[in-house]
C-alpha cells in the first residue's frame, strides 16, 4: 500500500516506518497520524513482524502536531472527534517492541511520540523538547505524564514550562534516551537493536513489554506479584524449553514463537 506521509518497508523481521513531511519537519498532520496508526495495526496482526523502528529524517524526527491544522480545530471539534485516542494513542497501544530512532528535533507531539515507543535511541543532534507553552497550549499527548516519569519532575517542569530545548547529551544523562549515537550510524544502530529483539520469541518479548510497562501503572508488591506471575506462566511455553536446552547444549537457541 502507497502512503503519502510516511515510507514503510520491512527488513526480515523488522518493520521500518520513517516520517516524511520533509516540507513540514515532519509535522504530525492527521493524515500522518492515520497512515502510522494503519502501519501498526498491520503490524501487530503481521506474524513476520518481532520489532518496529520508528524513525524521521536527519533534520527532523518530527517537529510537533502540525501547528497549521491544530490552528483551525476548537474545542468542540477536539472532544467530539478526539484525534488523539483514535491515532495517536495506536503507538502507545502497540503491543509488539517499537524502538524510536530521533535525528534532530523531537519537539510537541514528536517528542510525545517517541517517548511512547519502548526506548529512544538518539542521534548526537537531536534534539527534544515541549515548547507547546510558547503557543499558548500545554503537552497533549502525554507530555506531562511520559517526561516526569522518564527524567523526573525538576527536569520536566524546565521543559514544560520555559519550553527550551535538551541536546542529545542532556537526555541521555536525564534517563530519556537509552543510547547516543553519531547521525551515521543511527539507524544501523537502531536495526541492530531491533534485529536482536526480533529474534527472541515474541511472546516473550511482549510480555516483556507489558511487565515493563506495568512499573508505571501501579504499585511496587503488585508490580512485581504481576512480574511472577508472568514469569511462571513462560514455563508453559515451548521457547522457554528451547531456550534453556540452547543453552545447555551450547547452541543458538530458535525460538518457534517469532
Ligand atoms: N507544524 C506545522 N509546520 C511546521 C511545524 C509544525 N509543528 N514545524 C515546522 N513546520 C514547518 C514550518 O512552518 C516551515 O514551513 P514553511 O517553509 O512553509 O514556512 C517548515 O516546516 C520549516 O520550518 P522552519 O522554517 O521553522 O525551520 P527552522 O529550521 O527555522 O526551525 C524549528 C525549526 C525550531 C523546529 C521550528 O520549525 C519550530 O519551532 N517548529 C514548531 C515546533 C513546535 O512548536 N512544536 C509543537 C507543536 S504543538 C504539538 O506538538 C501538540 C501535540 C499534542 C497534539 C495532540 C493532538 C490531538
Amino acid at each position: 500500500m502507497a502512503y503519502k506521509t510516511i515510507q514503510v518497508k520491512t527488513e526480515g523481521r523488522v518493520g521500518v516506518i520513517t516520517f516524511s513531511r520533509p516540507e513540514a519537519l515532519n509535522a504530525l498532520c492527521d493524515e500522518l497520524t492515520t497512515e502510522l496508526a494503519t502501519v501498526l495495526t498491520a503490524f501487530e496482526k503481521d506474524g513476520g513482524i518481532g520489532c518496529v523502528v520508528l524513525t524521521g529524517s536527519k533534520k527532523a524526527f518530527a517537529a510537533g502536531a502540525d501547528i497549521k491544522e491544530l490552528q483551525a480545530r476548537d474545542f468542540v471539534s477536539l472532544y467530539m472527534q478526539d484525534p488523539f485516542a483514535e491515532t495517536w494513542e495506536a503507538v502507545a497501544r502497540f503491543r509488539k517492541p517499537i524502538i524510536a530512532a530521533v535525528s534532530g528535533y523531537a519537539l510537541g507531539g514528536g517528542c510525545e511520540i517517541a517517548m511512547m515507543c519502548d526506548f529512544i535511541i538518539a542521534s548526537q543532534t537531536a534534539k527534544f523538547g515541549q515548547p507547546e507553552i510558547n503557543l499558548g497550549v500545554m503537552p497533549g499527548a502525554g507530555g506531562t505524564q511520559r517526561l516526569p516519569r522518564a527524567v523526573g519532575k525538576a527536569k520536566a517542569m524546565d521543559m514544560c514550562l520555559t519550553g527550551r530545548m535538551m541536546d542529545a547529551e542532556e537526555a541521555e544523562r536525564s534517563g530519556l534516551v537509552s543510547r547516543v549515537v553519531p547521525a551515521e550510524d543511527l539507524l544501523d544502530v537502531a536495526m541492530e537493536a531491533a534485529e536482536a529483539i526480533a529474534v527472541k520469541s515474541l511472546p516473550v518479548a511482549m510480555m516483556t513489554k507489558e511487565s515493563v510497562n506495568r512499573a508505571y501503572e501501579i504499585g511496587l508488591t503488585e508490580g512485581v506479584r504481576f512480574e511472577r506471575r508472568v514469569f511462571q506462566s513462560q514455563f508453559a511455553l515451548e521457547d522457554q524449553s528451547e531456550g534453556m536446552s540452547a543453552f545447555a547444549e551450547k547452541r543458538a537457541a530458535h525460538f518457534k514463537h517469532r
